[in-house]
Formats: structure tokens, C-alpha cells, sequence
């Protein structure tokens, strides 16, 4: 549980952020999100997360559970940065729902027939289910959603995942507690066809979530499970018919102390992402955000478990900000939250000691002419350099450190790409100041232009 002094910390931080997003983990920085559920729509990639927040004044010791008020969507531009579209769908706009409960859990969006139907949990009114779910229409993924007046009828649980099938048949999958369930839903996408069936063949440890698809004729069903000793891990289970019985396969992910861990996967561009979230900014489980990693299929169809990254996916080019301290590779420096009335909230490298450096890949440096880097410091001691691949590799540009009336007085200033780079690479940028010293410059991020 996290201290008084924490929650305000955070608080403050959210306060004070401007929008800074990227596609670097945390995707975005400016809102809490969790239960990421992603889907590519017309070649475009849009997440569909829950949102977490604080309890309402007045209302903090209802609150140890989650408090989330609804849904923001977002799609991605230009291969690295996430553009929120505001609020689909707040908790009091829920026509059937009980007002003011902040019980708008995961959900799922879909394209059926040129339409996006977007499946939500919440807590009904007049009716003693933990949740149900309902259903909204729209000619646009990030709509707005004509809601549908009632929940669906026949489904009472959490979690809504949906399958649209080859044939143009769409599944709902549901669930939560111990058993997930799944029913067939009619042409208009609004009632179920069939009684619920229990999915068979799930392990013991399943808890809550699904995600349903569909690859290779095969059937894959991703959930959040637990076993003992281990807390939350993904895993998954396989089947020829999508409604099961499923055959459980193993685990995608290990326990990464998420607390939950609902998730999604997608295929964008030639790539497998797994969506999922941590709670990076918080530090607490009730204010998580998304976070993205690549994941493969290896040739037998199984799935070969993904390793968590602060990277995350995307590559930077002329324009986006590299946020380096999301590093792949790291050594003598560190990272630390920046916040701050006029500052990106986010993170910086700090501590950055003679020869340190950090290693970011994927960068697209075609066209760059300068590179652009918000710094602080302390002192006016040394350079940074900016190397291609290993901290040896060929030297792009140039810092040279200058005072900027503190540590976290910050300054952008910019060098010269010393001659052209064409492609994409590893991003390395190597810290030099006196032998011994402990901190050359903080490095909040970097920018090509
Ligand atoms: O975010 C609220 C609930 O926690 C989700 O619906 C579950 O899957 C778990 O992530």
C-alpha cells in the first residue's frame, strides 16, 4: 500500500503533466489507463484501456478497490506517438448503469461489417450483478458510440472479449472470478444466441480476462492466471473450435508485480504485440498504465514468453521525442521521475558517471540534420556523446556540457549530426566528465530534427 505522501506525490505529477506520449513504456504518461485492449482497424492501431483514478473527495475508504471512471481511446501516429481521443464513455452516460460507482472495468472493441461495436462492464442499476455487460455502436472506432439502453441479456460478468471469426461470426467471451464463458452473438452484435457454455480446459490458477484469436486456423485464448507462490501471470490455451474445449499451452508472461494483468495481442505490421500494464507511474496497483512489448509465435504455433521491457515498441524518427531513459541497456547512470510546473512528466537518465551510458534501439535516423536534447545541470564538466550501436560505435553528435543553473534546471540545446545517417539503429549515448565524478549532466530526452 502506498504512503500519503506517495498518493500526493503521484497526484502532483498528474497535475503538473502535460501530454507527453510516446511509445515507449508507459504508452502515456498524462492519465492512468490499465486493461489495455488493442485492435488494428484498417491498418491503423488503436488501444481501448480502462482508466484508473483516485476516489472521489469524501469517498477514499470505499475506495481500496479500483476506482475507474470510464474510457479514453487511443490510436497511434506516425509509429511512435499515442493520440488520445478523449472520453468514449464516462460512468454516469451508462444508460442502465448505477451512478457514480467507478466500476467501468475492461473492455473490448470490435469492426464488424464497416460498424465498431465497444463492449463495457459496469454496475447495474436495480439488479444485483456484480457487473453486466453492455454494448455501443459507432462508424468510428473512437466514435462517438450510440450505447445500447439495456445490458446484454443472458451475460453477468466481467471482461468482455470478443472474436470475430472468419466466417463473420462473432463470439463473446466473459468471465472473472474462477470460470470464463463465451456465447455466440447474433448478426447485430447486441444479443447473445445461446446460453453461455463454461470454456473447458482452462488450468486451475484462471482468474480473469480474455482475449480471444484467431491464427493459423488455430484458436487462442490468453488469460490472466494464478498459481500459487506466483501471483499474476498471462497464459494461454489453444482449441479447434472457438468454443472450446480449450488445451492449456503455458504462460506468455511471468509475474512482473502488476497485480492484475489483463491484456491484449495484435497483429501490426508484420508484428506480434502483447498489450498489458504495470504501474510504472504509481508505484500503487490500483493506478496502472498500458505498456506495450513485442511477443513471437514460434514455427509450432506456441508462444514464446514475452520478457518486459521499458523500451516498449515503435520507432522514433525525425521529430519524436526519444525518451531515453525507457533504455534497453543501461550502465553506470540511472533513472528518476521528473516532475515539474513546465517540465514533460516522464523520467530523465541522472547520475550519469564518467564513460556511463545508455543504449535505446530503433531509432530512424534518416534525414536528421541536428538532435535536440532537454538537459539539466549542476555543472559545466565534460560532454555527452550520441553513438551509434555500442558506446564505441560511430559518433553522430556532440554535447558539450554547459551549466544550466541547476539539476533540475532544465535547458534544451542542440548539436549537429556530423554527416548523414540513413536507416535505423541503436541510439547510445555515452556520458564523459571527469574520472570519478557522479553525475556529468540529467538527460530528460533527446530529439531528432
Ligand atoms: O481493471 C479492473 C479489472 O482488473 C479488470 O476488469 C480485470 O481484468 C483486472 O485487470
Amino acid at each position: 500500500m502506498r504512503t500519503i505522501k506517495q498518493f500526493l506525490f503521484a497526484l502532483g505529477i498528474l497535475c503538473h503533466s502535460l501530454p507527453s506520449i510516446n511509445a515507449q513504456n508507459p504508452l502515456v504518461t498524462h492519465m492512468f489507463t490499465a486493461d489495455p485492449t488493442a485492435r488494428v482497424f484498417d491498418g491503423k492501431l488503436y488501444v481501448f484501456p480502462s482508466s484508473d483514478t483516485y476516489p472521489p473527495a469524501g469517498r477514499e475508504k470505499e475506495f481500496p478497490r479500483f476506482c475507474m471512471p470510464g474510457y479514453h481511446a487511443f490510436s497511434l501516429e506516425n509509429g511512435s506517438t499515442w493520440k488520445d481521443h478523449g472520453w468514449i464513455l464516462k460512468e454516469n452516460d451508462v444508460p442502465w448503469g448505477e451512478k457514480d460507482t467507478y466500476a467501468m472495468w475492461a473492455p473490448d472493441c470490435i469492426e464488424k461489417d464497416g460498424k465498431y461495436y465497444y463492449y463495457y462492464p459496469a454496475k447495474p442499476k436495480n439488479d444485483n450483478a456484480f457487473r453486466r455487460i453492455g454494448v455501443g455502436v459507432s462508424k468510428n472506432p473512437t466514435g462517438p458510440f450510440k450505447w445500447e439502453k439495456s445490458f446484454i441479456e443472458g451475460v453477468s460478468g466481467i471482461d468482455p472479449g470478443l472474436l470475430l471469426d472468419d466466417d463473420n461470426k462473432a463470439y463473446l467471451f466473459f468471465g472473472g472470478g474462477h470460470e470464463l464463458y463465451v456465447a455466440p452473438l447474433a448478426d447485430n452484435m447486441k444479443e447473445i444466441t445461446q446460453k453461455p457454455i463454461l470454456i473447458e480446459g482452462l488450468p486451475a490458477g484462471y482468474k480473469e480476462g480474455s482475449f480471444p484469436i484467431k491464427k493459423d486456423s488455430t484458436y487462442y485464448l490468453t488469460f490472466a492466471h494464478v498459481f500459487p507462490d506466483e501471483g499474476y501471470t498471462i497464459g494461454y490455451a489453444t482449441s479447434e473450435n472457438p468454443m472450446g474445449p480449450y488445451t492449456y499451452r503455458g504462460k506468455i508472461m511471468n509475474n512482473i508485480h502488476n497485480g492484475t494483468n489483463h491484456h491484449s495481442i495484435v497483429e501490426y505490421q508484420g508484428q506480434w504485440i502483447l498489450f498489458y500494464h504495470s504501474w510504472d507511474i504509481s508505484g500503487y496497483n490500483k493506478l496502472r498504465s498500458m505498456r506495450a512489448d513485442y511477443m513471437t509465435f514460434k514455427k509450432d504455433g506456441t508462444i514464446k514468453r514475452v520478457t518486459p521491457t521499458l523500451r516498449g515498441i515503435g520507432t522514433p524518427q525525425l521529430g519524436d521525442t526519444i525518451q531515453v531513459d525507457r533504455y534497453n541497456e543501461i550502465s553506470k547512470a540511472s533513472t528518476a521521475f521528473v516532475g515539474g510546473e513546465n517540465e514533460p512528466n516522464g523520467w530523465m537518465v541522472c547520475n550519469t558517471q564518467m564513460m556511463g551510458f545508455v543504449r535505446f534501439n530503433r531509432v530512424k535516423f534518416d534525414g536528421a540534420i541536428k538532435i535536440q536534447a532537454r538537459v539539466a545541470s549542476g555543472q559545466r564538466t565534460g560532454s555527452f556523446e550520441v553513438r551509434l550501436n555500442n558506446p564505441k560505435g560511430k559518433l553522430v553528435a556532440e554535447f558539450p556540457i554547459e551549466y544550466t543553473g541547476g539539476w533540475s534546471s532544465w535547458k534544451t540545446i542542440e548539436a549537429d549530426v556530423k554527416e548523414p545517417i540513413t536507416g535505423t539503429h541503436n541510439l547510445v549515448v555515452v556520458f564523459k566528465s571527469d574520472w570519478g565524478s557522479t553525475k556529468a549532466v540529467n538527460l530528460n530526452w533527446l530529439l531528432l530534427q
